[in-house]
């Protein structure tokens, strides 16, 4: 450590040398700790980048300023603190940064993030810089008040336990008047859905307006469960261009008696950590469909993770989040979408460097978000999606119960048949896995619409590399 002359001369000073470099600091238990993957410019020196993210996440600028002296600069000071080359990955590193608690303001992503992806992405002696993942403190995430419903409590609402929960997408996605509309919601439901939803991109166009949406849709959704005997929801998209839109749209929701609304990641931390106290204070499942964040997810060298940005949701309160499918039209690498299911179900999460998490993470008791897999995936895909995904989850079949050759309350009954031939059979202690589709043949010979589903869609896979792929492999354990 320099003397406190030599480090405020004024002037320009390495990162490091500031004091946002210490290989030796022992991060403590209350500090939110970030791993960054950073790929400095050629001859730019490693820990010098780490250092200067560190810097410009936390408290430094180009310069030194002696004003760091009127402050406790060496509390507020963010520490990088271990540097890593990326496995397989020439010229990429993963620095851990550790940042005291008093740098953030309780209760706010906007605030947290604010710092932690604030400036540091167009920093020039970098190529490019991913926020790979967070440690939140269990003293920081106390101050969150998570999801409003979490899974326990939205399973007892809906009275649904044993099985993932079905939906569908209506589609087409834009265009549909809301009579039209509401018709493809009570087709779905009818035939055995137990939600349906709307599109990231319907809120108020000039087809159909959102009251209109709202009335036929509840319209549908009451028909439908006095109709089964269940109860039904369908997520209305409160999405709009103002807070005041959204809490009118989302209080006729619930005037109109629905049990979900929903809102786009689009909307911004804030608006979504205020759509989480509305759902509290108003008894509303919040589904989150994750509209834009392929922009920024998906690289891996520059952008956040997305296991980053479902722990900042499970903290925001979300009740559903879209995650992935693996199997489906969308980017989803098998072990990276296992790690997000662990972030958003667990209450605590267990480091895991092959599935994408670099830390142990501790919930502190906010409550679980229930993934959402959704994007081309079809009834044929059942025994797949139940292995890799699990039981707490809504598989949501758009084109795959819309698209039905014999009609949507068709397409509905193949995929809800589908599922419960598949959590029986598992039940029974047969291998889903590999006697999966045997299974749903079986089905199929006294199931006309499953049968229909299978022979529509039985080529259809999406078998492309995945892009967001773990670094670290798995190890043989040694005998
Ligand atoms: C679903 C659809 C959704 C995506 C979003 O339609 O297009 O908007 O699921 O993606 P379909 P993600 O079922 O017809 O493919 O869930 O990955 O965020």
């Amino acid at each position: 450590m320099l003397n406190p002359v030599e480090r405020y001369k004024s002037g320009v000073m390495p990162y490091a040398q500031m004091g946002y470099w210490d290989a030796d600091y022992n991060p403590k238990d209350t500090d939110v700790i970030a791993v960054f993957r950073i790929t400095p410019q050629d001859g730019v020196d490693p820990i010098e980048a780490a250092a200067a993210v560190a810097g410009e996440s936390s408290t430094a600028t180009w310069t030194v300023v002696w004003t760091d002296r009127l402050t406790a600069c060496e509390l507020y000071r963010a520490k990088a603190y271990r540097v890593d080359p990326v496995p397989g990955s020439p010229g990429q590193y993963f620095s851990y940064i550790a940042y005291d608690l008093d740098l953030f303001e309780e209760g706010s992503i906007a605030n947290l993030t604010a710092s932690i992806i604030g400036n540091v992405f167009g920093f020039k002696p970098l190529k490019a810089l991913r926020l790979e993942d967070m440690r939140i403190p269990v003293a920081y995430l106390k101050t969150f008040q998570g999801p409003p419903t979490g899974i326990i409590v939205e399973r007892e609402r809906l009275d649904k336990f044993g099985r993932p929960l079905l939906g569908a997408t209506t589609k087409p996605k834009l265009g549909l008047s809301g009579k039209n509309y509401g018709r493809v919601v009570y087709e779905a439901l009818k035939g055995g859905l137990d939600f349906v939803k709307d599109d990231e991109n319907i809120n108020s166009q000039p087809f159909m307006h959102w009251r209109d949406r709202f009335l036929y849709c509840m319209e549908a959704v009451n028909k439908a469960a006095a109709a089964t005997g269940e109860v039904k929801g369908h997520y209305l998209n409160v999405t709009a261009a103002t807070m005041e839109d959204m809490y009118e749209r989302a209080d006729f929701a619930k005037e109109l008696g629905s049990c979900v609304v929903m809102i786009d990641l689009v909307i911004g931390y804030t608006a979504i950590q205020s759509m989480a106290k509305w759902a509290r204070r108003n008894d509303m499942i919040l589904h989150l469909h994750r509209a834009g964040h392929s922009s920024y997810t998906r690289q891996k060298t520059h952008g956040v993770s997305f296991r980053v940005i479902a722990k900042w949701m499970r903290m925001a309160g979300v009740d559903h989040i879209h995650a992935g499918t693996v199997v489906g039209k969308l980017e989803g690498d098998p072990n990276v979408i296992k790690g997000i299911y662990s972030i958003c179900r667990d209450s605590f999460t267990h480091k895991n460097l092959e599935q994408g998490v670099f830390f142990d993470q501790d919930w502190a008791g906010l409550r679980k978000v229930m993934p959402v897999a959704s994007g081309g995936i079809h009834a044929g895909q059942m025994h797949q999606l139940i292995c890799y995904l699990g039981e707490d989850v809504v598989l949501q079949f758009g084109g795959g119960t819309i698209g039905h050759p014999h009609g949507i309350q068709a397409g509905a009954t193949a995929n809800r048949v589908a599922l419960e031939v598949m959590i029986k059979a598992r039940n029974e202690g047969r291998d889903i896995w590999n006697e999966g589709p045997e299974i749903l043949d079986e089905a199929a010979k006294w199931c006309s619409p499953l049968r229909a589903a299978l022979e529509t869609w039985k080529n259809v896979t999406f078998n492309y590399q995945s892009t967001d792929t773990a670094d670290f492999v798995a190890t043989a354990t040694p005998a």
